[in-house]
């Protein structure tokens, strides 16, 4: 295998931690390039669940994981994390954890505003956001203020980096009534997690590209989903970041050269957290049950997810917009004994039929799906590690989705466990 990128190519939550898990057994390194904790990853390994949210996936099997510039790093969840993962045996040492000493930053300040931003924002114009301080974070770096990690190693610099990024914040707070933030307020904050973090820091670019020459093998591990991307997504209900291929080779330090395959993860049906246009939501008993039989909860907050069909329009985009090699299909099982199944195969607007999101999100609320329907298939699909053991009716509501968006199948998830992985090509 070479090195593959993998993304989600809805809106999060395509079950992306375990083929990650499934794809890791067979890379050196996995690397996260964006995002931060907020993202929710769940590995199931031999019956015990794990939940990550600012770690590689790798790391819970010992592999060389690495934290690539294109993150956003809270030292204090960082040290959460760790913890967590070591009350469930997992040890963590420098030597297979590497931090971009370039990455920027998340202060308590952040997690702060983007809660009071969401709160104090209007129902149409709340993004539903983790909480996490992702954006405000974001906001910092292409600000250039950001404080970044290897700034906790440097006491000279520090203060300077502190007083910057509060002529920002300060008068910011002031204008939502909030206290201001004294420097050495922050200054403390950083010196108490300093220690933990500091052995993890590396040149994480260079030792990227000494694992890329020795032939080693490097999995990018993507987290939210492609229609979340800053750019490229359901703009303003989006993260923060890009989410897409390509910022696998930005977000790590490597070329775009490294990447031999896009893997994108995509769920037999669609969800989405969040506010924000969703064409295909039932908001019916069909979304109820696709909700309870897929255990449709957000894995770092808790929140239920909306739920509807799949939506091919959506992900033919993503492909394009990835270069998605191929897919990985997840939770088929969830639309087994459903009597009949839809898929969006285009949109209706203002009496036209088009084949494309369009970009403003004004428009995007007002599309209307157009659905092929499909017979349902009664046999249970959970667990299948052969094609052949799957129902012909779910075969072809596979290949259809091929067809539609244009990439093939090349992995068929049947349950959370890994083994229970259809490898099609
Ligand atoms: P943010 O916090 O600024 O990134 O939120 C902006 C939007 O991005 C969405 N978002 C996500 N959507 C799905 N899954 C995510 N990760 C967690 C999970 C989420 C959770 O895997 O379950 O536990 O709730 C994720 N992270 C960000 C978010 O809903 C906003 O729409
Ligand atoms: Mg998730």
């Amino acid at each position: 295998m070479a090195n593959v990128v993998v993304v989600g190519s809805q809106w999060g939550d395509e079950g992306k931690g375990k083929i990650v898990d499934w794809l890791s057994d067979r890379a050196n390194v996995v690397v996260r390039f964006q995002g931060g904790h907020n993202a929710g990853h769940t590995l199931v390994i031999d019956g015990t669940s794990y939940k990550l949210s600012l770690l590689p996936s790798g790391v819970v099997r010992g592999k060389l994981s690495v934290i690539g510039n294109g993150v956003v790093f809270d030292p204090r969840a960082f040290v959460a994390e760790l913890e967590r993962l070591k009350e469930q045996g997992v040890s963590i040492t420098p030597d297979i954890l590497k931090i971009a000493e370039n990455v920027p930053l998340i202060l308590s300040l952040h997690g702060e505003l983007d809660r009071l931003r969401e709160e104090r924002a209007s129902k149409g114009s709340r993004i539903g956001t983790t909480g996490r301080g992702i954006g405000p974070a974001y906001e910092d770096k292409v600000g250039r203020r950001s404080i970044k990690a290897l700034d906790l190693l440097n006491p000279d610099v520090l203060p300077d980096k502190v007083e910057r990024v509060l002529a920002h914040h300060n008068p910011l707070r002031r204008g939502l009534g909030v206290a201001e933030i004294e420097p050495q307020t922050l200054l403390d904050e950083l010196a108490g997690v300093t220690p933990k973090i500091a052995p993890f820091i590396d040149r994480v670019w260079s030792v990227l590209d000494e694992k890329r020459r020795a032939g080693e093998r490097i999995l990018f591990e993507g987290a939210q989903g492609s229609l979340l991307d800053v750019d490229h997504g359901t703009y303003p209900f989006v993260t923060s970041s890009n989410v897409v291929a390509g910022q696998a080779a930005a977000g790590s330090g490597l070329g775009p050269n490294a990447i031999d395959y896009v893997l994108g993860i995509t769920k037999a049906y669609t969800t989405r957290v969040g506010e924000g246009p969703f064409p295909t939501e039932q908001q019916n008993e069909v979304g109820q049950t696709l909700g309870e039989r897929g255990h449709e909860f957000g894995t770092v907050t808790g929140r239920q997810r909306r739920c509807g069909w799949f939506d091919a329009v959506l992900v033919r985009q993503s492909v394009a917009i990835n270069g998605i090699s191929g897919i990985a299909l997840t939770k088929l099982d969830v639309l087994d004994g459903m009597d009949e199944i839809a898929i969006c195969t285009g949109y209706r607007l203002d009496g036209e039929e088009i084949d494309y999101l369009p970009a403003s999100a004004h428009l995007q609320s007002r599309v209307e799906p157009i659905y092929e329907t499909f017979e349902g298939w009664s046999d249970s699909t959970v667990g299948a590690r052969r094609w052949a053991d799957l129902p012909a009716q779910a075969i072809k509501y596979v290949r259809r989705i091929e067809e539609l968006i244009g990439a093939p199948v090349a992995l068929l998830s049947t349950s959370p466990e890994r083994d229970d992985t259809i490898l099609v090509t």
